[in-house]
């Protein structure tokens, strides 16, 4: 008997050992950026595990593989600037796309873009955008139209920006013409000195809640993007997206393998499960933001294909400044966000 325990108690070991080695998969994403029933629906069908955790920002997920790149992420998510420079620092594994058949999926418009000429590195994930966000019942439509009224001094302790040094840098440079995507120093040190005046107005920043900042009201005013504000017009229909007339800034989010991920094979299924289209058009409409699998739009009711947040009409998309990398200027941008943050 004792014999028998013994073997069985080894044996359980050696399978839970095994079982665990193999079929694990260790995905790092932004939060609140996949629906948990998409990551339970891929563990049932295919047996892997999803060790699943978040970041709040590129920054972070790059400062963490940065500073250990056995980490052991098998999945990242970076926005497109960042795969541009993890790509030129070999931070990312060149893709087998035999292993992605659901690779054709995607929309040849969104594919072979500088920042990845071949999409070597590099698969679309979701795409969206970032804009002023307004509660209705406090600010009239019509009254909020432009980056430039976030400045007025009526709004003093009111604001919410969004925790993220290129997003908030964009809206000053934004509002002082200049583009999104400056790497002139002295233009950053121009938006620096603008934010500073922005500063009496801001009550937090924050991009991990601002959903239900926005939801319970307790901002009405600020910036937002796109998917948190869909999900929060869903639960709240005061709380209002607004393109800002000077323009704004478009970023798409793509999936990526680290060089030392430990479970490549894993890391393959799970982007070819997320580039299924049934799959993406679940994640779009749950997330709320843009899909770029144009066989999963096919999958899309009217009501999501036209709805402004996600997919705001072209006219509008023409005032849109899509994301590109600022290489080493970067940490220009970073001092002065941290800078400011110690003011506010
Ligand atoms: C997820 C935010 C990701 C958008 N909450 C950044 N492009």
């Amino acid at each position: 008997m004792k014999k028998f325990l013994l073997f069985f108690i080894l044996y359980s070991i050696f399978l839970s050992v095994s079982v665990q080695a193999g079929e694990i998969v260790n995905v790092y994403n932004w939060s609140n950026y996949m629906p948990d029933d998409v990551i339970q629906q891929f563990e049932k069908e295919t047996g892997i595990n999803v060790n699943y955790t978040t970041y709040d920002s590129n920054e972070t997920m790059y400062a963490k593989l940065k500073a250990d790149p056995d980490a052991g992420y098998d999945v990242v998510v970076p926005s497109t600037y960042f795969i541009d420079r993890m790509r030129q620092q070999n931070m990312l594994q060149k893709l087998d796309k035999t292993k992605l058949p659901n690779f054709k999926n995607l929309n040849p418009d969104l594919l072979n873009k500088s920042y990845d000429l071949h999409n070597n590195y590099s698969i679309p994930y979701l795409w969206g955008t970032s804009a002023i966000v307004i509660n209705d019942k406090y600010f009239a439509k019509g009254a909020v139209t432009s980056w430039a009224d976030l400045w007025n001094s009526r709004l003093r302790d009111q604001l919410l920006l969004l925790d993220d040094t290129r997003e908030v840098f964009s809206m000053a440079l934004i509002v002082l013409g200049y583009s999104a995507n400056d790497t002139n120093p002295d233009h950053i040190k121009q938006a620096y000195e603008k934010l500073k005046q922005i500063l009496p107005n801001v009550k937090l920043f924050n991009d991990e809640a601002v959903q239900n900042i926005y939801i319970d009201e307790d901002v009405t005013i600020g910036m937002g993007w796109t998917g948190d504000i869909f999900q929060a017009n869903q639960e709240n229909s005061h709380v209002q997206y607004v393109y800002p007339k000077e323009g704004f800034v478009i970023s798409m989010d793509n999936l990526a393998i680290p060089v030392g991920a430990q479970h490549v094979e894993n890391a393959y299924k799970f982007i070819n499960f997320l580039l299924r289209p049934d799959v993406a058009a679940k994640i779009s409409m749950e997330i709320g933001y843009a899909s770029p699998n144009l066989a999963a739009l096919k999958l899309m009711p009217a009501e999501i294909l036209h709805n402004q947040i996600i997919y705001p009409d072209s006219v509008t998309l023409r005032r849109g400044q899509f994301q590109t990398d600022v290489g080493s200027t970067d940490r220009i941008y970073e001092k002065y966000l941290e800078l400011l943050k110690m003011g506010a």
